[in-house]
């Protein structure tokens, strides 16, 4: 490693120039590392390429120039029949380009690329890419790497065999959106990984498994915490699902723990997102410097996975499902 200057980014992982964090400490490698300090493959921010246009056809949402989404949080999440049909379009446009994105996933790709991957592809398909200028974000895709927990921005950093990462795609089309993520393993996981990912995924479809008309919402949050705390894992508390529709973000929340707060009933014809980020260990999280990157405290790494789901007394529907179990069919196909 050559010398860190004053405004590189700190070999610690932080985000923080050097001259703002272990300024005047060696790296690691040079022998003088503390235990409590971040691990020295810890994700560092890469740089950011300019925000990407949109073609005039495509149809935007509130916040598309402003930034600042327009219309009520406070909006019912329960949809006529003619809104679950533009529900089921959206969520069926998120899945695929979350599938054309996820395909793209291999050493040596940078985040950078999969965010053009995902930006061109919704276009293609009609859709604008929801996270771009929502409150000011400024990609089309979420790439959450290894530590990073939620809203990694993608950037010229080149995936390296071993990573995770947890590519998170919204689009809005036909006045709605549709929310989906996975978690997949940048060539061979080691062993912790592999029991990461399974087991939030388990999460998430117990989490599903829960949400009945009738029940609390507080279902969710037990269903998960049964599945995550047998294992050893730590539940994140700081970001949650949500009520999803014409806005982005709509009532309710969806918490992954238990808390008995969460009393509201469940009632068919609901749309919203389950999403549990489950970590190896702390739950804690921080926000880097670049105040969107959220990360474990530990630096350990984190996993998530999300659908958009419509209640139905029959059973609820997954909006942005594929076809059987697609995550574990394509780690399978990978080979581990
Ligand atoms: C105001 C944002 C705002 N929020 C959620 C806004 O896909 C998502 N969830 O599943 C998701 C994606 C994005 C998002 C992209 C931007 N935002 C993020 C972080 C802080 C914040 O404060
Ligand atoms: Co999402």
């Amino acid at each position: 490693m050559g010398r860190i200057g004053r405004n590189d980014p700190c070999w610690c992982g932080s985000g923080k120039k050097y001259k703002k964090c272990h300024i005047g400490e060696p790296p690691p490698s040079s022998g003088a590392r503390k235990t409590e300090q971040a691990p020295v493959d810890a994700v560092v921010k890469g740089r950011v390429s300019p925000m990407r246009d949109v073609p005039q056809h495509i149809v935007r949402p509130s916040y598309a120039v402003s930034g600042t989404p327009s219309g009520p949080r406070a909006h019912s999440c329960i949809k006529t029949p003619e809104e679950i049909e533009r529900m089921r379009h959206a969520g069926r446009t998120a899945r695929l380009v979350l599938d054309t994105v996820l395909a793209a996933v291999r050493p040596g790709i940078t985040t950078d690329s999969l965010d053009v991957i995902a930006h061109e592809k919704a276009i293609e398909l009609g859709a604008y890419p929801s996270p771009l200028n929502y409150h000011g974000f400024p990609k089309s895709l979420c790439t959450s790497v290894n530590e990073v927990v939620c809203h990694g921005i993608p950037d010229d950093r080149m995936l390296k065999t071993g990573d995770v990462i947890n590519c998170d795609v919204t689009v809005f089309i036909g006045g709605m959106h549709g929310d989906c993520s996975e978690t997949v393993f940048v060539g061979k996981p080691d062993p912790q990984t592999i029991k990461l990912v399974e087991i939030t995924y388990e999460c998430m479809m117990r989490g599903i498994d829960a949400v009945k008309p009738g029940k609390t919402l507080n279902e969710i949050g037990k269903a998960i915490a049964k599945i995550a705390h047998k294992s050893g894992f730590s539940i994140v508390r700081d970001f949650a699902g949500h009520g999803i529709g014409s806005q982005f973000h709509q009532d309710p929340q969806i918490v992954h723990y238990p808390d008995i707060r969460q009393r509201q009933k469940v009632e068919t014809g609901m749309t919203f997102t389950i999403e549990p980020m489950i970590n190896i260990g702390t739950h804690r999280c921080t926000i880097w410097p670049d105040d969107w990157t959220a990360v474990t405290t530990d630096r350990k790494r984190s996993a998530q996975f999300e659908h958009t789901i419509l209640v139905q007394a029959s059973g609820n529907e997954l909006l942005t499902g594929g076809e059987g179990d697609p995550w574990f069919k394509r780690q399978l196909a990978q080979g581990w």
